[in-house]
This record gives structure tokens, sequence and C-alpha cells, in this order.
């Protein structure tokens, strides 16, 4: 534990070796993660951006510019989850070249995060993740998530900010767009803007966010982001919303949710299908199998 407690002053001082020790800890539960998790100091405001959309939308792209306008004055982290693949590293290859002019700059760490199981524990895991890069001073933590079913919704309950990138299609098929989605952005992202359809569909967009009446207006912003077009007003509207988080309620929103998740981890932590299946199959053929007798044995 006094390695532990070694590996806490060094991720405080913002040594990358070791925020990618305490980062394996975490993901694989090795021995003394609880330990770690438990004894980080707490309090750090490091604004985690959430950056989600479908795949090839140009997140990577994106975050690579982002970088790029970043790293002289910052420091920034980027983890990047695909819980859609676990076994195609191929996703994870094309982020790690399209971001590789960064990989060695002493402001910028980058991390791709193996997922394993089911979409509610990469969640957790990912709130216990970033927990541990929060200590290690950085400026901005972006998260890159591929927007595949419930993960890009969980995301919005992590990040502080969430970015969903979009690329024009044509017409009306903004209209057609997954529940949810509008609920989550706190900020719109149209890359690919030099595609021909791209105004109408920025319009069609900013007409329906426009709809919404919450407090925050969420901006629809263009970018191309392999030229480095629409970047800098991505980091305003990022910077802006950060600002306006910290004068309203959202913060406790975001505990509330982080709590919950944590939760429903610690809950589920014993609970495996194949065990209950197990216990289903002995209880049928004893002749004493209750539903909700069995369901109290697990709670
Ligand atoms: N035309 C165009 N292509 C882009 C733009 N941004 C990214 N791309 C390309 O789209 C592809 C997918 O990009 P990537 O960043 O890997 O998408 P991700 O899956 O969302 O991370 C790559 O071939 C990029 O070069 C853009 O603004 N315009
Ligand atoms: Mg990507």
């Amino acid at each position: 534990l006094q390695s532990i407690d070694f590996l806490i002053t060094n991720l405080a001082q913002g040594n990358y070796a070791s925020l990618a020790r305490a980062i394996t800890m975490v993901e694989n539960e090795l021995p003394g993660y609880d330990y770690l998790l438990r004894n980080l100091p707490t309090n750090r405001n490091t604004p985690v951006i959430g950056i989600t959309g479908p795949p090839g939308a140009g997140k990577s792209t994106l975050v690579n510019s982002l970088l790029q306008a970043l790293v002289s004055k910052h420091k920034v982290a980027v983890l990047s989850v695909d819980p859609s693949s676990p076994f195609n590293l191929g996703a994870l290859l094309g982020d790690r070249i399209r971001m590789s002019e960064f990989y060695l700059h002493p402001n910028v760490f980058i991390r791709s995060l193996a997922s394993r199981g089911a979409l509610g524990g990469v969640c957790a895991k990912l709130i216990e993740i970033l927990e541990v890069v929060q200590q290690a001073n950085f400026d901005y933590i972006f998260a890159e998530t591929v927007g595949v079913g419930q993960s890009e919704l969980d995301i919005a309950g992590i990040a502080n900010t969430t970015c969903v990138v979009m690329v024009p299609e044509a017409g009306d098929e903004v209209q057609t767009m997954k529940a949810g989605i509008m609920e989550i952005a706190d900020i719109f992202i149209v890359n690919k803007a030099d595609r021909a359809e791209a105004d109408t569909f920025v319009r069609n967009l900013t007409s329906l966010v426009h709809d919404n009446t919450s407090e925050w207006a969420v901006p629809v912003l263009k970018c191309v982001a392999t030229k480095h077009v629409g970047t800098a007003e991505v980091i305003e509207a990022i910077v802006k919303h950060t600002h306006f988080l910290i004068t309203s309620d959202r913060k406790i929103q975001l505990l509330v949710d982080k709590v919950f998740h944590l939760v429903q981890a610690q809950r589920m932590r014993n609970v495996h299908r194949s065990d209950i299946g197990e216990k289903i199959r002995t209880q049928l053929s004893q002749g004493n199998f209750n539903l909700y007798g069995l369901v109290d044995s697990l709670v």
C-alpha cells in the first residue's frame, strides 16, 4: 500500500508512467486498485469533454485537430473507448495513426481503453479511470466514445461537456436522429462540412436544437477536422460551456449520475448470468425453483 501512496504522489506531479500504471491497475482491477481509488484526493476540476458520434464521423480527426490547437499552452489527456468492438484493434489502430504526431508530445497523454464485458461495466470503469486521470494536472481531458447503442447516452452522464459529432446527410434526415441525442448534446459538431449537403443539414439541425428551451443554448458548429477548420470555435464553445456549468445545477446532476453508475456496478459485481443459469438449473431439477426466492438470494 505504501507503493500505492507513492503512485498517488507521482500522479499529482503529472508523471505519465505512473498515470499509465494507475490506469492499468484500475482497468484490470489489479490488487490494490480499490485502495488506490479510495485514497485519491478529491475536488479535482479538470473538465472532461466527451466526444461521441457514429463511427467514421471524424471524432479522432477532430481530437487531433483540438490537440494541435491546444498543446502549445495546455496539458491534454485523450482516452478513447470503443465498447462496440472489444476485439477489433483496427479502430484503435486508426486512432493511433490519426493522433500519431502527438503521441510523444510532452503535454499529451493518449490512452486507448480496452473494453470488456457489459456496457454498464464499461461506464463504471470509465468513471473510475477518469478519477485517476483527474489527478494528473491536465487542463482538458477528452474521452472519445463510439456512438453505438447506449454508450453514447452514457457518456453524457460522465463528461462535463458532451460534444456530438455528426456528418451531413442529405435533406431531412436530421429528423430521424437517434432518440436521446438531442438531450445529451451540449455542443453539436457537423464535421465534414466540406460536403455539399452540409449547410442544409446545419440549418435543419439548428432549427431542431432551438426548439429546446433549456438555459444552455446548444451551438451547432461546422468543422472540417482534416483541415483544422472550425476547431477554434469548438474550443471556444467548450470553454463557454465549462463556465456555464460552474453557475448551473448540472454539476450536482453529473455527480448523481456518476454515483448511480458506480452503485449499480458494485451491486452487480458478483452477479453473473452463468451463475444464475446454474442456480436455476439446479433448483428446477430439485423442484424448488422460485423466481423471487432466487432474486432475493442475489441482492
Ligand atoms: N472530407 C472529410 N473527411 C474527414 C473529415 N474529418 C475526418 N475525415 C475522414 O473521415 C474518416 C474517419 O475519421 P475518424 O477520425 O477516424 O472518425 P471516427 O471513427 O469518428 O474517429 C477518416 O478517413 C478521416 O480522414 C472532414 O472534415 N472532411
Ligand atoms: Mg475514432
